[in-house]
């Protein structure tokens, strides 16, 4: 239901409540600390609600409750029956779209569209997939003998919330796993509306614990000895420690962290339309996207004009209210995540490179970033080399193939990149050559649930989506699935 008293940020019909609990064991709980922490709209700087902090010993009390829903009832029940439960909330998500769509981008900041286009349908056809898989694992590995791991400990970040728990919930339950999900303390909402959703399932109790809270609640989980398996999407930095926390313990470990790919345009692509593609590579979900297309790499015949077309489009954008249909670009995540994007402008003009900001007006409360791109920027540069996370594109040129694919593979990262050209040959041997898990041609950004993600290098490992995505849950008795 949605008969919640409104809290002063509600908008249209739909009510948030005022405080948000954990939910444990199919119910919903208290902290044992008692401690609540806000959550607010990054477009008006305004609390929506109040939100549970977990501590350790909640932690315990989910993984306690998902290892007894393990033993119990899941690993009991048929496989048929667990594609039921998957498929009703799957629907349940659908009838409740508008709502999740709505809170999505007050949480978050990300426009409207996209949260009703994008974030909101992915996320359910996800469901809907691997409802599909979940009594066909015998056909999806066969001459391999799978089996469920027990108990996944899911940690998730906050530029696709409602996505990226879909991402991890609904492979873990297809392959017979009961699961503990902390969602990113700026944006915990949709992830408690997917439990409400998971509770009117009639999923049984236990077999999905959500729990929201800080990095301290997200250690718990990775540091839980009864936990069989961590999925996390997020920083590096944060990867790495919870790579080692897991070193040794023999839990699964699947990684998806940070990104800078490479968008690369020859000079024989269709001009337009990758001027079309690079701008929705970086600009879409305000550079929240772990496979943002980062770094273009533009062949040095069309530059000039390819440049002054980004730039031209650049003030086409509309920067603003995330509630508004036409708005393009909504509000940075967080003040944390503004003051990072703001932080790399002035590294990028410090380090010499050429900046070009759209001629946007930006609202004068909230946290917005106009539109950049930087050009004449050198390869070694803090700005050509980090992931900033934010509207900002790094513009260099090249003239021959060996030379972009040895400054396209030059990163840390390996997650995405994308290849704009007319020769179909040209784009076989740049997917030989690019060192990233995903590559796009001739588009970019596309998602879709039967198609495995992740990352090379510092990017991670493991694979989200597909059949890979799903043996990614699943114990191999004879041979790991390759990535
Ligand atoms: O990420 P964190 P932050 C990148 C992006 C961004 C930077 C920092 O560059 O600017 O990371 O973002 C939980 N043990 N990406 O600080 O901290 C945390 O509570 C266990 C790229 O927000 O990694 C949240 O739920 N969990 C990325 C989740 O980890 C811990 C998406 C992610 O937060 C923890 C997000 C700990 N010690 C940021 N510390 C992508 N690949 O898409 C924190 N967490």
């Amino acid at each position: 239901g949605w008969d919640y008293s409104p809290s002063p940020e509600s908008t249209g019909h739909v009510k948030l409540k005022e405080r948000y609990d954990l939910y444990i064991d199919g119910k919903f709980v208290a902290p044992n600390s008692g401690k609540y922490f806000p959550t607010t709209n990054p477009a008006t700087e305004k609390v929506l609600a109040q939100v549970a902090h977990a501590d350790e010993s909640d932690v315990d009390k989910a993984v306690k409750a998902a290892r007894k829903a393990y033993e119990n009832v899941w690993s009991k029940l048929s496989a048929k029956e667990r594609g039921k439960y998957i498929y009703r909330i799957a629907r349940l998500m659908q009838e409740k779209a508008r709502e999740l769509a709505v809170v999505e981008t007050l949480d978050a900041g990300k426009t409207i569209r996209e949260s009703r286009d994008v974030d909101v349908p992915l996320a359910c056809n996800h469901f809907f997939y691997y409802a599909g898989w979940a009594d066909k694992l015998a056909y999806a590995f066969p001459n391999r003998t799978v089996s469920s791991l027990g108990v996944a400990g899911q940690i998730i970040p906050w530029n696709f919330p409602l996505l990226m728990a879909a991402w991890k919930i609904a492979p873990a339950l297809a392959a017979g796993n009961t699961v503990v999900l902390k969602p990113a303390e700026t944006t915990p909402l949709t992830a408690m509306l997917l439990a409400e959703i998971i509770h009117e399932s009639g999923l049984p109790a236990g077999v999905v614990n959500i729990l929201t809270g800080y990095g301290d609640t997200g250690a718990a989980i990775v540091n839980h000895p009864d936990i069989n398996k961590i999925a996390f999407t997020g920083s590096t930095q944060v990867g790495k420690i919870i790579q080692k926390a897991v070193a040794g313990t023999g839990k699964k470990l699947t990684l998806e962290l940070g990104g800078k790919s490479a968008n690369i345009l020859f000079e024989d692509a269709p001009i337009d339309q990758a001027v079309e593609g690079i701008v929705n590579g970086i600009f879409f979900n305000q550079g929240h996207v772990c496979c943002a297309g980062s770094r273009l790499f533009v062949q040095e015949s069309v530059a000039e004009e390819v440049i002054q077309k980004l730039k031209d489009r650049l003030d086409t954008l509309y920067v603003g209210d995330p509630l508004d249909k036409n708005t393009d670009i909504g509000a940075i995540n967080s003040r944390e995540q503004l003051d990072t994007i703001r932080k790399y402008i002035k590294i990028g003009k410090d380090e010499g490179a050429s900046m070009y900001e759209s001629s946007c007006e930006i609202p004068k409360t909230g946290y917005f970033v106009r539109p950049t791109l930087f050009t004449d920027v050198a390869q070694s540069s803090r700005i050509a080399q980090e992931e900033i996370f934010g509207p900002v594109l790094t513009i260099q040129t090249f003239r021959t193939i060996d030379e972009v694919i040895q400054k396209a593979n030059n990163s840390p990262y390996g997650l995405a990149a994308g290849v704009w050209t007319d020769k179909g040959s040209r784009i076989f041997n740049m997917t030989s050559k690019l060192r990233a898990g995903v590559i796009w041609a001739n588009t970019y950004n596309k998602f879709d649930p039967t198609s495995p993600f992740g990352g090379y290098k510092e990017s991670g490992f493991g694979r989200e989506g597909g059949l890979q995505g799903l043996g990614a849950y699943l114990r191999m008795e004879n041979g790991e699935l390759q990535n």
